[in-house]
């Protein structure tokens, strides 16, 4: 049994101590190096141990025992195959015991076991151990286990995340010993991608999903429809995509999802434990639905395709009784399609419907999505309306400092019974540029954000009488006006999203404060598995770069 060692110097003093014996071996025989772990998100507990690291080899094997845990084993083997070039076998333990071999030093266990996380957090908690006697993972659930899995993978060094193999010579895979038990803070930790304003095909969506699975995201927000673009097939209203889909911001790239694309989608987030959340904005955002069907406008022409990026300007004619059938075969294909249990109406910025008109729009079409048994949210701008379903969602995307009545708008979601989802603009809108000059984005949600900046803030104290029972979770939306590529989006989001997930997941400190400098260096580190993965980041100047993250 080890001994355990709490803190850090001690710890880093024992490696050094290791090292230094290990110059005294005969060369091979020396223990593999292993750096101090540095996490993102930060665990609910880590302790580090001073015996020899976990170490894989071309003889470890997966275990997997009970709950789901082959899917996760196998999505962990493809990973590290990869960079290390080892075989992996996933291996159910029962036949591993069987067949006389039980868990060896080399062997990762993954067990579904009742009991792994502490009550209340048995959906997403798990426990991890690492030590030279193998690694162990045990959850309630296997979302449980495929969360440590994104923990695991951090242990290691940087290279086991490139995706080709790692020849270099001397090449050791190991693991310090730690032993973390972890769970979220909030339930609901979200990912927005905006494919309206520019079009992501499948493929991207997919490198997207394993993007923000890293950080243990587990919702994927679509934006599927705005004034520049339709993106989703819609049974019995062929033009929405023929028409509506044809167009996106500077007229770069159009397309569309058809149902096929949207439940491939749908899988690939479910294999990584991620709900995708639809979004189809209304009233306001529907350009590009007039454009294809003008009887949804009051004036029954039809808008020219928006290719801008303003926002307010169009909306479905509120006293049409063809709105509201649109609305409602719309709603209800979304629901059949989408697994989840929610689906996003909008309603942001609707500048051109009268208030009254906006209000009673509103109630009618939430009411009448509740009737699919889906849970709906709304950005905040809904609650503007007070007769929605008891439980409605609001989503936040005011100031931290908030705005223009999104204060008082967001408290009805709580009246109602409803959770928010908080996305201050200021802090977690990963459209924002960092600083003056970078590449994409824009600056009015007061200007640049910073890393610090996406990390500096407390989401209960944003909103009197929104504190932590009232949040559902936090999201980081992207909005696409200005990247056109995924490589762009990852730029944007990273690292920034590790900021917004950290304070999703990590416990909650003294007056809801993080500490940036204890932040900042494993951002760093984080940083270099995207590099090793070919995953797009910004070096931003806030973080204190090393040679080795070049
Ligand atoms: C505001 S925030 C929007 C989007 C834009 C975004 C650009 C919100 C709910 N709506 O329509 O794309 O700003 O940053």
């Amino acid at each position: 049994m080890p001994r355990r060692r709490t803190t850090v110097g001690l710890v880093a003093l024992a490696l050094v101590v290791l090292a230094a014996g290990g110059t005294a071996l005969a060369i091979g025989l020396r223990p593999p190096e292993v750096s101090m772990p540095q996490l993102v998100p930060q665990p609910v507990s880590i302790t580090t141990l001073d015996g020899d690291p976990f170490e894989l080899t071309g003889e470890s094997r997966i275990l997997v025992d009970g709950g789901g845990s082959d899917a996760v084993g196998e999505h962990l083997a493809a990973t590290f195959r990869v960079s290390t070039g080892y075989q992996l076998p996933v291996v159910e333990m029962a036949d591993a015991t069987t067949d006389a071999a039980p868990p060896g030093p080399h062997d990762i266990t993954l067990a579904v076991a009742p009991g792994s996380a502490p009550a209340g957090h048995e959906q997403e908690g798990y426990a991890l151990s690492t030590a030279a006697t193998g690694a162990r993972l045990t959850a309630d659930t296997a979302e449980g286990l495929f969360r440590g899995v994104q923990t695991l993978r951090q242990l290691f060094p940087a290279a086991i995340e490139s995706r080709e193999r790692v020849d270099a010579l001397g090449t050791r895979w190991a693991a310090a010993s730690v032993d973390i038990d972890d769970y979220p803070r909030f339930a609901y930790r979200g990912a927005m991608l905006d494919v309206a304003r520019h079009f992501f095909d499948v493929a991207d969506v997919k490198r997207y999903i394993d993007d923000i699975a890293l950080l243990k995201t587990n919702h994927l927000h679509l934006h599927l429809t705005d004034d520049q673009g339709w993106r989703i097939e819609i049974d019995g209203w062929p033009k929405l995509t023929e028409i509506g889909g044809s167009s996106s911001v500077n007229d770069e790239r159009g397309g569309f999802y058809t149902k096929a694309d949207y439940a491939e989608i749908v899988a690939y987030a479910q294999q990584r434990f991620i709900t995708v959340v639809p979004e189809i904005d209304l009233p306001g955002h529907t350009n590009a639905a007039l454009a294809a069907y003008p009887e949804l406008t009051c004036t029954g022409q039809a808008p020219p395709l928006y290719t801008g990026i303003e926002v307010g300007f169009s909306t479905v004619c509120i006293n049409s009784e063809e709105t509201y059938r649109f609305v409602s075969d719309v709603v209800r294909q979304m629901a059949a399609m989408t697994p989840g249990p929610y689906l996003h109406l909008g309603g942001d910025e609707s500048l051109s419907t009268p208030e009254a008109d906006f209000v009673r729009f509103i109630e009618r079409v939430t009411t009448d999505a509740a009737q699919t048994g889906k849970t709906i949210i709304g950005w905040h701008e809904m609650g503007a309306a007070t007769a929605m379903p008891k439980g409605t969602i609001g989503q936040y995307w005011s100031f931290t400092r908030p705005q223009d009545g999104a204060e008082d708008d967001t408290i009805t979601f709580v009246r109602n019974g409803g959770q928010v989802i908080l996305s201050p603009a200021d802090v977690a809108y990963l459209d924002m540029v960092y600083e003056t000059g970078t590449e994409f984005g824009q600056a009015w949600a007061q200007g640049p954000t910073s890393v610090r900046e996406s990390y500096g803030w407390k989401p209960t104290r944003i909103i009197d009488g929104v504190g932590e029972e009232e949040i559902l979770g936090i999201e980081a939306p992207i909005w696409t006006e200005t990247m056109h590529r995924m490589q762009d989006v990852e730029y944007m989001a990273f690292p920034r999203l590790a900021s917004v997930m950290e304070i999703a997941w990590s416990p909650k400190a003294e007056h809801d404060q993080h500490d940036f400098e204890a932040f900042a260096p494993r951002v760093v580190a984080f940083s270099e598995r995207l590099e090793a993965a070919g995953i797009g980041y910004h070096r931003a100047p806030d973080l204190p770069w090393t040679d080795a993250a070049q």
